[in-house]
């Protein structure tokens, strides 16, 4: 049988090269059936055997043997170079890269009450105020007793107040820390008290948790007067403009004379009778403040014969809706990331 019926050394070069440009599984498969299919080139070879003159067959078959071997081990040392590299590109793929920058920019944002806390700490900072905390668990000595408002006080009711299992209560507003500032520091005294507050109120305009800021200045012949600018000027700063504003008498029973404050709306300035900020009256109740009460002074153990001062309480949720355009008092507590994220 001449060579070009059994041509060995052709099949091994076709299977070398087409082996070499196996890259993948199945590429590896096409060139597996190519030669040892039922059509494979190896086989057919192998067919052929039959038709050689005997004393030919036996060279012939122990080269198709070698060969069959070869091409065996070829394609499994493939395969397992083949499935090495591709295992080695699954992992770099799903490789994490701890040095790279995060694709996603966000890396947290202040909270729009937060934000709002922290503006006005910073102008009352100004003013020469100090920053006072305590705790938002209270004694009702402190929260209620200490600000002239006792037991069978209807502000109690108004207040509508957590108490807990031992007597204690979750602080209806600040105030107390206030007192606690009075009996450690003495007076003169200039502080703000932000923090959260919390009354059993839950509806779609008020939230069970709140956040406050009161202030508290005591020294020597304190008018009202200085109470009015401080106000003007916390306000002016905050919003970043002139605004108009009003003082209404009001009632607490921790300052007299007591007043709220209006200022201009923000959103329509009294000009949209439809205002759903202002509701048309043009105007927005945004604090309660007051001369405080010669009680309260006492209680905090400074001399009211000497000193006097006021106070004042702001909310900070209703301030940053406000200066946010934010409509929903709800969108501040559900901690929707996207709101968040919206930038404020
Ligand atoms: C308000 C309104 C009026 C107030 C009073 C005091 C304290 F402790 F000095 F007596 N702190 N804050 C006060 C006065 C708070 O919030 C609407």
């Amino acid at each position: 049988m001449p060579d070009d019926l059994i041509n060995i050394a052709g099949v091994k070069e076709d299977f070398k090269n087409s082996l070499a440009s196996a890259k993948t599984f199945n590429e590896l498969d096409e060139v597996r059936v190519k030669f040892t299919g039922k059509k494979g080139a190896l086989t057919l070879l192998l067919r052929s055997l039959g038709k050689l003159a005997p004393e030919e067959r036996k060279e012939t078959g122990q080269k198709l043997n070698l060969l069959r071997d070869e091409i065996e081990h070829d394609l499994t040392t493939a395969a397992t170079k083949i499935r090495a590299a591709e295992n080695e590109k699954l992992e770099l793929d799903s490789r994490i890269d701890v040095t790279l920058t995060p694709k996603n920019d966000f890396n947290g944002a202040f909270h729009p009450v937060m934000q709002t806390m922290h503006e006005i700490m910073n102008i009352m900072q100004g003013l020469g105020y100090s920053v006072a905390l305590g705790p938002e668990i209270e004694e009702d000595f402190y929260n209620f007793e200490c600000l002239n408002i006792p037991k069978w006080h209807p502000a109690r009711d108004m207040q509508d107040t957590f108490y807990l299992p031992d007597g204690k209560l979750l602080r209806t507003h600040t105030s107390p820390v206030q007192v606690h500032s009075m009996l450690e520091f003495g007076a003169p005294l200039r502080i703000i008290c932000p923090g959260k507050v919390f009354r059993r109120d839950n509806d779609t305009t008020h939230s069970p948790m709140f956040n406050q800021m009161e202030g508290l200045l005591i020294d020597r012949d304190v008018s009202f007067s200085v109470l009015k600018g401080t106000m003007a000027e916390m306000l002016n700063a905050f919003f970043g403009r002139s605004l108009k504003y009003r003082f209404r008498a009001s009632y607490f029973p921790f300052t007299e004379p007591s007043m709220e404050l209006d200022i201009e709306c923000v959103k329509c300035s009294g000009h949209d009778e439809n205002c759903r900020v202002c509701h048309g009256t043009g105007w927005l109740e945004v604090a309660g403040m007051g001369m405080v009460h010669p009680e309260v002074i006492k209680a905090g153990k400074i001399d009211p014969e000497i000193y006097n001062g006021f106070a004042f309480g702001i909310g900070l949720d209703r301030m940053a809706m406000l200066k946010y355009g934010i409509n929903d008092l709800r969108l501040l507590f559900n901690g929707d990331i996207s709101f968040l994220q919206s930038g404020f």
